[in-house]
């Protein structure tokens, strides 16, 4: 059986983080690994605290698993911290890991911080240039490139500046942008991808796209399949999100 291993943040409500990614896994006949880079107390209602695990104990999660079990795909979600990111790049390298996808999350649909200040260049510096495929969100995009993006020519701009960074393919996702839900995929040249926005706060959806990657790249996709399939698949797992809690909606699958 294929495997994939993400290596993120805890979320206990289910909607994003760990949780989110097994179950995106799970639902793509893929055996997920987890090794996790933060704890957060959180509910639909939003992140309260946050408890970065130390690097010296993700490092020593990796070592252990990754001596015993490679998984054909790796994403990773809330690193949380430069030296979590160092810990990281430093296991991708000894293990020779392959089919790489960040999501570089910095902070939660409810706006609170998810990463320490010094995280976004450890980020750029150290795993840029090993991963497969990055997945900024807008916001995203713009903290890694300076940018303001406001246009879907800004989207194209960022995703050429990223690539010239090191990633070997950019996918700007567009869900922020005012009237469309348009993805930018860039591997040298692009590929757009475009949906009907749908109303609503979801929680969650960078992960679950990320997470739908991972699991096809650890399938043998390639990178404009798997991000067409997890578009796809994030847009129907929208009309299946349900609501539970006092907050946000979650997603059932
Ligand atoms: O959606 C980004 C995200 C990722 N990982 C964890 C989170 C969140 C957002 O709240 O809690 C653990």
């Amino acid at each position: 059986m294929r495997r994939a291993l993400t290596i993120a943040g805890s979320d206990p409500s289910g909607g994003a983080g760990v949780q989110a990614d097994l179950r995106v896994f799970q639902a793509f006949g893929v055996y997920g690994l987890s090794v996790i880079s933060s704890l957060t107390a959180q509910s639909s209602e939003g992140v309260s605290s946050i408890l970065p695990v130390p690097a010296s104990f993700v490092r020593k999660q990796l070592s252990v698993l990754l001596t015993d079990i490679k998984p054909d795909s790796l994403k990773t979600g809330m690193l949380y911290s430069a030296e979590n990111v160092t810990a990281l790049a430093g296991a991708i390298r000894k293990f020779d890991l392959k089919n790489i996808v960040v999501d570089p999350v910095l902070v939660s649909s409810s706006g609170k911080k998810l990463a320490e200040a010094n995280l976004v260049s450890a980020l750029k510096k150290k795993l840029l240039p090993l991963c497969t495929v990055i997945t900024p969100n807008i916001h995203e995009a713009s903290v890694l490139t300076g940018m303001t993006i406001k246009t879907a020519d800004d989207m194209k701009k960022a995703a050429i500046l990223i690539h010239a960074a090191g990633a070997a393919n950019v996918i700007i996702t567009g869900g922020h942008l005012e009237d469309k839900a348009l993805d930018v995929l860039y591997d040298g040249s692009f590929h757009l991808m475009t949906a009907r926005k749908l109303p609503g706060e979801y929680h969650g959806t960078g992960c679950r796209f990320s997470a739908v990657i991972a699991a096809l790249l650890a399938g043998g996709s390639g990178v404009a399949d798997a991000a067409r399939a997890a578009k796809l698949y994030t847009k129907k797992s929208f009309a299946k999100s349900f609501s539970t809690g006092r907050g946000m909606n979650l997603f059932r699958l």
